[in-house]
């Protein structure tokens, strides 16, 4: 609020002004805006150099597309919603991907956007970067408003925010048109118009019928299965669920993100016997988490027999149940009061999951850890997969407080089964669309938004979409550890051009690239690792010292396999094989 300008009329009203500027600053602050994320540029420059003296603290990326990133993933830790300011139509659309992004991960996000001059843009006259932004953004996110005139910008940025966090999280566009900052009005009125987001994502207290119905068929399990989603990790529930899966006994299978709301390395984890435990189980209680791509759509092989099961689905969401299967309990309300009710329900005499059922999910479990213990022990050069993420897998062990980044394709599928997560929200990936291009932008909120350690590990393809960004990491000097598996190329680094032509084949790049050598331009380090033995003393020695590093891990180019773990959702020609 102290941020009303003092400009002063001519001298005979004496009238304190304030204006847009002051205005959009004054109601981020008031709803406890901390960071922004974005690129400068017009008509928004002066606005972040305001910010910051407001002190705001606004972070300057190389491009927005990383900016918006960064802001959804500050989204998902924080359940604020994460910001991102850009320019006008080109900077606007390279943030648009991370704002569909954000809305497609239910991660609360806003991106702010200046535009130019609706006279002319809606009269295509060609303003400076002309676009109706508005229109274009309606299609990719769950609200976008904009916002013409000073007196409403309280109103303005309290709806992006309630919209953002309130029911299913998501992205929201807040259009401010260039005229907008500059313009005036009385300085009382302006803090007068100004709103303060009240209970901005209240509880949604599931019924009593739905809570009944719930307990009744857990209770009727003889194989439960309890499946937490990133919902779950988004929830801030981490409690209540510990002590429903505690209480149940049921096995519990962490999706992606959700890995360490328990620990993986918990007695009940069933993640090391995932095919086991979607095939077998008879009721499965899913809790933030939806049935897409990622679990088959909850039907076909994966789930063994048709009608084999039982769904029990938590969601804020409800238009969520049903949606690929029916869902015989749904539970609609927020993830912490729906796990109480349930809890409460529950009392003193809980379901208690059968021992046989627990038996043969543990014996599977204990197989296949076995199995996979021996091949992380390897201490081949070059590396593959497996004698590497042994080291990344004991770095996390060893420090259970950093953040864990991941995003490539086989350095991204056998990175998410080998590295066990001890705490919640610690684990932050590609998300449901599978999305290159996240690593340097989470980084940077993950580094910003919690102050902790943050291990990102990248694919070199998957480095390559956000790799100018190190220099934001080092111009900030944040605590990041770049490790990238180094494999010359997407999925694999040995393809050749089967048509025969002197250009490389499509998925490969420079052979012997050093990737560390980037950083070392921005006064970062960068170490080149050729066996497990040297990259955990590089990894060790960039989480001792907290500096900016990347280290290049050179990965055997023949080790990874087509699209990783998910080959089979590549179409097949029929021509080809003739
Ligand atoms: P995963 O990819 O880990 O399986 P999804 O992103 O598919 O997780 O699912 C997350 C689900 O969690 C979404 O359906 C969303 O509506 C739901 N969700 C997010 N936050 C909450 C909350 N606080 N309470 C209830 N449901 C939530
Ligand atoms: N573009 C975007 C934005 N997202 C994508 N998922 C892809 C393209 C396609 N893609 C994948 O699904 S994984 C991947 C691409 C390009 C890169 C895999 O190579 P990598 O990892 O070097 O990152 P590995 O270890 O070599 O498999
Ligand atoms: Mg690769």
């Amino acid at each position: 609020m102290a941020q009303a300008a003092t400009a002063q009329k001519p001298a005979e009203t004496h009238e304190e002004l304030t204006d847009g500027f002051h205005l959009i600053i004054d109601a981020l602050k008031l709803n406890g805006v901390k960071t922004i994320y974005g690129v400068p540029g017009i008509p928004i420059t002066d606005f972040g150099r305001m910010a910051q003296a407001a002190g705001i603290r606004v972070i300057s990326f190389r491009h927005e597309q990383n900016a918006g990133y960064a802001a959804s993933i500050a989204g998902f830790l924080t359940k604020q919603p994460g910001i991102c300011l850009t320019v006008s139509a080109p900077g606007f659309l390279n943030g648009l991907t991370a704002l569909a992004h954000a809305t497609t991960n239910c991660f609360p996000m806003i991106l702010i956007s200046g535009s130019s001059e609706r006279e002319i843009v809606d009269l295509q006259q060609g303003d400076y970067e002309e676009m109706d932004q508005l229109a274009v953004a309606k299609t990719m996110c769950k609200a976008a408003y904009r916002v013409l005139h000073a007196q409403d910008i309280g109103i303005g940025v309290a709806r992006a925010i309630r919209a953002a966090v309130s029911g299913r999280p998501g992205g929201v566009y807040l259009d401010l048109p260039a005229k907008l900052f500059g313009q005036v009005m009385n300085a009382e009125e302006g803090r007068k118009s100004l709103v303060k987001v009240i209970d901005a994502a209240p509880a949604q207290i599931p019924s009593p019928e739905a809570v009944k119905r719930a307990v009744d068929l857990f209770k009727s399990a003889k194989k439960p299965l309890i499946i937490l989603g990133k919902g779950a990790a988004y929830a801030q529930a981490d409690d209540a669920i510990k002590t429903l899966v505690e209480k149940t006994g049921a096995p519990f299978l962490p999706m992606s993100m959700a890995k360490g709301i328990l620990p993986d390395t918990h007695p009940q984890c069933a993640g090391a016997a995932r095919s086991t435990v979607l095939k077998d189980s008879d009721v499965v209680l899913m809790i933030g988490a939806r049935l897409n791509w990622l679990l088959s759509h909850g039907k076909g092989k994966t789930w063994g027999e048709p009608h084999s099961k039982k769904f029990i689905q938590i969601d804020i969401e409800p238009k969520e149940m049903d949606s690929n299967v029916e869902i015989a309990a749904p539970l609609v309300g927020d993830i912490g009061s729906c796990v109480q009710a349930l809890l409460d329900a529950m009392g003193n005499n809980p379901p208690k999951a059968p021992s046989d059922w627990i038996g043969a999910v543990t014996k599977k479990k204990e197989d296949n850890i076995a199995k996979m213990a021996p091949k992380l022990m390897n201490n081949n050069s070059p590396m593959d997969y497996y004698g590497a993420l042994g080291v990344i897998r004991e770095a996390i062990k060893n420090r259970p407080d950093a953040i864990f980044v991941n995003e490539g394709a086989n350095t991204l599928d056998l990175a998410r089964g080998v590295v066990d997560m001890y705490k919640p929200r610690k684990r932050l990936d590609v998300g449901t669309w599978g999305i290159m291009g996240i690593g340097q932008g989470y980084s940077i909120a993950a580094a910003i938004e919690t102050g902790k350690q943050v291990l990102a590990l990248e694919g070199d393809s998957a480095f390559g979409f956000s790799g100018m960004e190190i220099e934001t990491i080092c111009r900030y000097k944040l605590p990041v550890c770049i490790v990238i598996f180094n494999n010359d190329g997407i999925y694999r680094g040995t393809d050749v051009n089967t048509g025969g032509g002197s250009d490389p084949a499509t998925t490969v790049f420079v052979k012997g690239a050093r990737y560390d050598k980037m950083i070392e331009a921005f006064g970062g380090v960068g170490i080149n690792a050729t066996s497990p033995d040297e990259l955990r003393r590089a990894v060790n020695q960039a989480m001792d010292s907290g500096k900016p590093t990347l280290i290049n891990a050179v990965i055997d180019p023949a080790a990874g396999s087509e699209s990783g773990r998910i080959g089979n959702l590549n179409p097949q020609s029929v021509l080809k094989k003739k």
